[in-house]
């Protein structure tokens, strides 16, 4: 999509540095424990783990069964990289590590350079003086469980929380590390307490001046688009009269070059880094509106991105870096709502508002040296793009993603809520503690924010209603922990984003209320409320089938329920007697949430009976998938009802759906919608559905028994003479008893009720236990413009009682391209979240597709799409496993 920019602009008579950067990545690496009982190649980037599997120390799967436990050890020792390297040149003067997990002392040639605390931070140290023909770096990280443990006993009072649950099996006073949350265990994953060097080390040269990085902050003006470039600059000596020059290509057909000149730059230091001397040039462009296109989130438009050539000149030197923006607007708007309590919270992009649909990232894997896999990366976020994704949220516990990540984002059209990394936490407020979290801030805004994607930032996940609801026992000196609150989040973090970036609006943490919470001094006295800013909703005990058991807030950035990975991803981890029942050791040990089995349990018995006897690991497999599909696709379109209803209470005007999880990072129970191998599951499927641009959407009213059918449309245009269909069903035939039709003209962007219907007169003498309802919208050539969607008045317990069992079989299966099949599925029977599994271990599942999958069969044929590689159709057809909510077994 991008095209290559062109060679930079040369100026006569400039001339190249005669130094190279060194890339020390790809410099011979060691690493040794404490006691040099190990010593062992290693890779930087890389990490422990990763490096005492490819040495074979540790078991190669680190995830089988109780590993994360048995190799535990790993993290209570210390470790020591080094790497030598021979370098005549002299110029070479600052070691560049670009991340280091986490606490960490740096030698050079023995001599000590200086600390790392803070594994989100960049850190220079000046070697020149140290510098012989034959050198040796040498870094040597702490145990962060060790250096945790320390820190907690040299504060002046409790930070909590002090341990992870029990289940967690994980490790304690992570809060105090500036380090990935996650790492010391969460609900849905294990504690690996990485250590290593995580990015790459470089040594770079300069005499004079060196170009760090360069970053933009994009404003629509009437005429023009201003840009407003800022370079960073390192030096060692105080400089004057720098030039920079842009020039901009995109990915369009742009007539006219751009290039700008200017030598009257503003020259100044920066004072938020203390590590370097650092100089900022600062330069504004203005762009012609007509020579650019707008970039759009996924479902509106295109995404045109335009490189930005920056040419620092300096004296004899000159210096050039390359970034890509977009333009665009992005704004959160918050206005009181006309007639009604309470404030709008949605985001309007080039001035369209838009409905924010998605899910929660987290790091695509525990290991923080191994989340930056690309093809890993692009299947998690061409699966959200597939699924309508618009917005995905960077979640708190976890990284600020690679540069990889956020140029994907750009290309999928993928907007971001980007969280600073604190989650469910009380924080330090020391001196060091503020000071380090001031570096991480400036360098993470400034290295993120030319992507287009990002379109919120966010202080901290869930700490705010943490506070207020005394989740960590901090009621005991409540005005402390409130204060020490707004001071990292609102007196440091908030002031350095504002700063830093003044075109994106900054909200203290997920959830709040927004301006609301401003206004009650960043604590609100419910972050939960439903008519300000966003809220996470969590309910295990309630109907999650029935859309009455939700709050209808303006804006659910978090919401979900549990539900078990495939069979084959567990098989992968267990052996045979480990997946007998959900009580097995293996299976408590990797159900983290506590109570979860029992929820996952208890959910679906609210619904459908497990079969009789002991139900096997597969069953409960597929009853936990539909629970979990079913209950957020109900919960989703809910939300996506409201986009333009405002209910008697005030609740209603919902903006945005992000529900939780996106991905895994091991094989175990959890909220995600992709399993970690990439596999999907079949809440996944159904997202494709739910979160389409136009939507059916079929709620009961009790005791009117009213069919209500809405709308949901997304997309920017009107849809005239559609026909809305009614199908009704009894639960033992495909032929319907009913079909009514309705002719209606769709409004864009809204959601809006088009048809009530009575059902009692439309079901010819049966009650709403023995009938379903489908509902679909057609073109008036009868070509379907929406999914079908599906209403059970009863519980599938219920209807399973009426239901014939049905028995699917693959009639055919037709090769259409080198890896795309279609099958053609046949059914005796209405059958119910039919579900095919691919059972072929050496077939590479991130690069499986189906078309679709857990859909309701009501007449005898079915055809889908498969795409695999590397198999024949008769492999293929062997290997495709199906499972019938009510087949013959039940
Ligand atoms: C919220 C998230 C995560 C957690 C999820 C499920 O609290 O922010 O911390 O994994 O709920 O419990």
């Amino acid at each position: 999509m991008l095209k290559v920019l062109s060679a930079f602009f040369l100026v006569s008579g400039l001339k190249e540095y005669s130094c190279r950067n060194l890339d020390l990545s790809k410099a011979e690496w060691t690493v040794t424990n404490a006691n040099k009982s190990i010593h062992i190649p290693a890779s930087v980037p890389g990490g422990i783990y990763s490096d005492l599997i490819s040495a074979q120390v540790i078991p190669h799967d680190i995830f089988y069964r109780f590993n994360d436990v048995h190799v535990r050890w790993v993290a209570h020792d210390d470790w020591v990289y080094t790497t030598s390297f021979t370098e005549s040149q002299t110029e070479y003067q600052v070691l560049v590590l670009s991340g280091v997990d986490t606490i960490s002392s740096i030698y050079i040639n023995g001599r000590f350079l200086g600390n790392t605390s803070n594994m989100f931070v960049e850190y220079f140290f000046d070697v020149k003086p140290y510098l012989k023909e034959q050198n040796t770096v040498t870094v040597r990280i702490y145990s962060p469980i060790s250096e945790a443990l320390r820190l907690s006993h040299s504060l002046s009072h409790n930070v909590p929380p002090d341990c992870t649950p029990p289940q967690f099996n994980g490790e304690c006073h992570v809060n105090l590390l500036r380090k990935m949350q996650a790492s010391f265990a969460w609900d849905w994953g294990p504690a690996f307490p990485s250590m290593g060097i995580w990015k790459k080390v470089s040594l770079q040269c300069y005499n004079n001046l060196s170009l760090q990085h360069v970053s933009t902050n994009v404003y629509e003006t009437d005429q023009a688009w201003r840009v407003d470039i800022s370079a960073f600059l390192h030096t060692s000596m105080s400089v004057r009269h720098v030039s920079m020059e842009v020039k901009m290509d995109g990915t369009l057909n742009v007539e006219e070059r751009l290039v700008y000149t200017d030598t009257s730059m503003e020259v100044k230091k920066d004072e938020t880094n203390t590590q370097e001397d650092v100089v900022i040039v600062k330069k504004r462009m203005f762009v012609k509106k007509n020579l650019v296109k707008l970039w759009w989130p996924n479902g509106y438009g295109d995404q045109p991105l335009y490189n930005l050539n920056v040419l620092i000149t300096y004296k004899d030197f000159k210096l050039s870096e390359t970034v890509t923006i977009g333009f665009r607007t992005v704004r959160l708007v918050q206005d009181p709502v006309p007639n009604n309590k309470g404030l709008t919270f949605y985001f309007l992009v080039n001035n369209v508002p838009i409905f924010a649909k998605g899910s929660n990232y987290i790091p695509a894997h525990i290991l923080p040296e191994q989340s930056a896999n690309l093809s890993t990366v692009n299947r998690l976020l061409y699966s959200a793009y597939l699924s309508h994704t618009n917005m995905i949220r960077v979640w708190g516990g976890g990284l600020y993603e690679s540069d990889m990540f956020y140029a994907l984002c750009d290309k999928y059209g993928i907007l971001v809520w980007q969280d600073m990394m604190f989650a469910c936490a009380t924080y330090p407020t020391t001196g060091e503690f503020l000071q380090s979290v001031s570096t991480e801030i400036t360098q993470q805004v400034r290295r993120l924010q030319n992507h287009p994607c990002i379109a919120i930032w966010a202080g901290n996940n869930e700490n705010e209603v943490a506070l207020r609801q005394n989740w960590y026992s901090t009621s005991w000196n409540e005005s402390l922990y409130f204060e020490e609150y707004r001071e990292l989040y609102v007196q440091t973090i908030r002031s350095i984003v504002t700063k830093e970036d003044p075109t994106r609006e900054y909200v203290t943490s997920s959830p709040s209320n927004g301006k609301l919470s401003e206004k009650e001094n960043f604590i609100a006295d419910n972050p939960y409320d439903p008519l300000y800013g966003d809220t996470h909703t969590y309910n295990y005990f309630v109907n999650t089938w029935v859309p009455s058991s939700y709050p209808v807030p303006r804006f659910c950035s978090e919401y979900g329920f549990q539900s078990l990975p495939s069979h084959s991803a567990l098989a992968q981890v267990s052996r045979p007697e480990d997946l007998t029942n959900l009580t097995t050791a293996f299976m408590t040990h990797r159900q983290h949430q506590p109570m979860g089995n029992v929820y996952l349990v208890l959910l679906i018995e609210r619904q459908m009976d497990l079969p009789k006897k002991d139900p096997s690991m597969r069953t409960l497999i597929y009853y936990t998938q539909i629970n979990q599909a079913w209950s957020i696709k109900t919960e989703t379109e809910l939300y996506r009802r409201h986009r333009s209803i405002l209910n008697p209470d005030g609740t209603g005007l919902t903006m945005g759906a992000l529900y939780w999880q996106l991905n895994d990072v091991w094989q175990a129970p959890s909220w995600s919608s992709i399993e970690f191998s990439g596999r999907w599951k079949m809440l996944h499927f159904y997202s494709v559905k739910f979160f389409a641009p136009f939507i059916i959407s079929p709620t009961l009213s009790l005791p009117s028994n009213n069919l209500t059918l809405t709308l949901v449309n997304d997309n920017l245009t009107n849809v005239d003479d559609v026909v809305l269909h009614v199908y009704i069903y009894r639960w033992n035939s495909m032929a319907p008893i009913k079909h009514l039709k309705k002719f209606y003209t769709v409004k864009k962007a809204c959601s809006e009720i088009a048809w009530i219907l009575p059902m009692t007169a439309e079901m010819k003498g049966y009650t709403l236990d023995e009938i379903f309802i489908r509902t679909t919208v057609t073109d008036s050539a009868e070509k379907p413009v929406t999914h079908d969607n599906f209403l059970f008045p009863t519980s599938l317990r219920r209807a399973s009682k009426l239901m014939k069992p049905a028995n699917v079989t693959i009639k055919s299966i037709r090769q259409l391209q080198s890896d795309q099949y279609e099958i053609h599925l046949k059914s005796d029977n209405i059958a119910l979240f039919v579900w095919l599994e691919l059972d072929l271990p050496r077939v590479d599942e991130t690069l499986v597709y189906f078309s679709d999958n857990g859909f309701h069969m009501i007449a005898e044929d079915h055809i889908i799409k498969c795409t695999v590689p590397g198999v024949t159709p008769q492999e293929l057809q062997h290997s495709i496993r199906i499972q019938v909510f009510n087949d013959h077994k039940s």
